[in-house]
């Protein structure tokens, strides 16, 4: 393989999905020396069947708003490799959604999914409906409709969705009734459910402290710790938050967090009580990030802008894809920072990754870093298939040896000759050799 020319006849054959090249274009890089030495994997022209999806569903939703007008969005659900698994994947309602959005988060959930050591593959769905502004029976409704397509080709054996940006427990919830009322059973057809109906206990938690287990990791290997150091957050969702919950916990002190219109910065760090307030402001208010310095006036908001430039030891991208460009990366390494753990999907463009790296600082990608998240949707897979829960003690401890092992795995395949470790380079191989052997072994079809 030669992974420049596969990724230039990806572009030319998809001109309109720049992050899916982006994401391909990444992994391709950094798993080129391995795939090589692997000559049965060309025969069969492995990376083409690894790369473009198994299957791309697309469908109209059409749903009623509380004025009586009709809306249309559109509606994908990518599902891109099953051999060890069934799909696996988040839905995303965002309006910036659309499907070279969609085709990278799926191309990268098999890898990741494949790191976690559960037998699941990878998908992604999604539409560019937004929630932000809706009333709760707009989202119950778009929901419903949604789901009134996508529940044929899904199943708790086929393809099996959970939350992502703009699906939180609501959303989850909603589509899982519609599903149920549809096909006349209950099942574990979705993850990230409400504890009441067979939801996992710390799902809602797992991706942010999955994170910060990961980052705990990385420090380790410099003898270092999470407490007393300073930390940029982005974002103020569910990943965000719960980073934000774990980094209070080991006792670091939370400088920043933000959403699509700008930033806060509170010297005095997010504690456990305006940690609180947050989650009050974002899941039951759905209010704006912008609030907090009403609340907490000596903090400082930032309209319009990214929390980058800000002096921190650490840095943990929540929000969303390409939010650290290379001059946010460059300020970030100029102003000392010693980590990067990323809690969103490829948050960091090729340049910061670069930058990083040219830095020999510790960098994960979110494949790796937040694979905690879809880690305990595997659980809560598990638990309902076993008509049982388990405690939350139980859940976070194998979180924690999941994401140990994460990192046990990225050293192994991505330690350089003078002992950097590519976190990048080691996630991608580690989470491609499994990928690839179950698709030898399963044939070309
Ligand atoms: P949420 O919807 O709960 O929160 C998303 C946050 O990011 C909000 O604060 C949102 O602000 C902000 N955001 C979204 N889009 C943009 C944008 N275009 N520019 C700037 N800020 C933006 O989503 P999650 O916390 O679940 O997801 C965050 C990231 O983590 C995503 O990359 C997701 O793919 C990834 N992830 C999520 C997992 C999960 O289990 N939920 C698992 C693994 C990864 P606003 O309110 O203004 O939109
Ligand atoms: O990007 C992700 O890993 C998720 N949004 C979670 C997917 C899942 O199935 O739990």
């Amino acid at each position: 393989m030669n992974a420049a020319k596969v990724v230039e006849d990806l572009q030319r054959r998809f001109p309109n999905e720049p992050e899916y090249i982006q994401a391909v274009s990444q992994v391709l890089g950094t798993i080129e020396e391995e795939y090589n030495k692997h000559p049965e994997f060309e025969k069969t022209n492995l990376v083409e069947r690894l790369c473009i999806p198994d299957r791309v569903i697309s469908f109209r939703v059409t749903w009623v708003n509380d004025k009586g007008e009709v809306k249309t969005n559109f509606g994908y659900r990518i599902q891109h490799n099953n051999v060890i698994g069934p799909y696996k994947g988040g839905i995303r309602f965002h309006s910036s959604v659309n499907l070279g959005i969609l085709k990278f988060l799926a191309f990268e959930q098999t890898f990741k999914n494949s790191l976690t050591t559960l037998p699941m593959g990878g998908a992604k769905g999604g539409s560019d409906f937004s929630p932000r502004g809706k009333s709760d029976g707009e989202v119950m409704r778009f929901c419903q409709a949604f789901m009134n397509e996508l529940y044929r080709h899904i199943g708790p054996d086929v393809d099996v969705p959970a939350g992502d940006i703009g699906v939180g427990g609501r959303e989850v919830a909603y589509m899982f009734g519609q599903y149920k009322k549809l096909t006349h059973e209950w099942s574990g057809v979705f993850t990230g459910k409400g504890r009441e109906f067979g939801g996992s206990l710390i799902r809602p938690e797992a991706t942010g402290y999955g994170d910060v287990y990961f980052l705990q990791e990385m420090l380790k290997t410099k003898n270092d710790t999470v407490a007393g150091k300073t930390v940029l957050i982005s974002g103020a969702g569910n990943v965000a938050q719960y980073a934000c919950e774990k980094c209070i916990q080991l006792g670091a002190k939370v400088l920043t967090m933000s959403d699509s219109d700008g930033y806060i910065y509170d010297p005095d760090g997010i504690d456990r009580a305006k940690l609180d307030y947050i989650m009050e402001l974002k899941n039951v208010e759905r209010g704006r990030i912008k609030e907090y310095v009403e609340e907490y006036p000596t903090a400082v908001y930032h309209a319009g802008e990214k929390p980058w430039n800000e002096k921190a030891d650490i840095a943990l991208p929540c929000a969303t894809q390409n939010e650290i460009n290379g001059d946010a990366a460059k300020a970030l390494v100029a102003n000392g920072v010693i980590a990067v753990a990323e809690g969103a999907n490829m948050p960091s463009t090729p340049e910061a990754v670069k930058t990083f790296q040219d830095a020999k600082i510790l960098y994960s990608p979110g494949k790796a870093s937040n694979a905690g998240g879809v880690a305990v949707s595997g659980l809560e897979m598990s638990q309902n298939s076993e008509r049982l829960s388990w405690t939350a003690e139980e859940v976070d401890k194998k979180l924690h040896d999941i994401m140990v092992n994460i990192h046990e795995n990225c050293v192994k395949y991505g330690t350089e000759a003078d002992g950097y470790v590519n976190y990048v380079k080691g996630a991608n191989v580690a989470g491609f050799m499994k990928v690839a052997k179950a698709m030898m072994a399963q044939g070309i079809y």
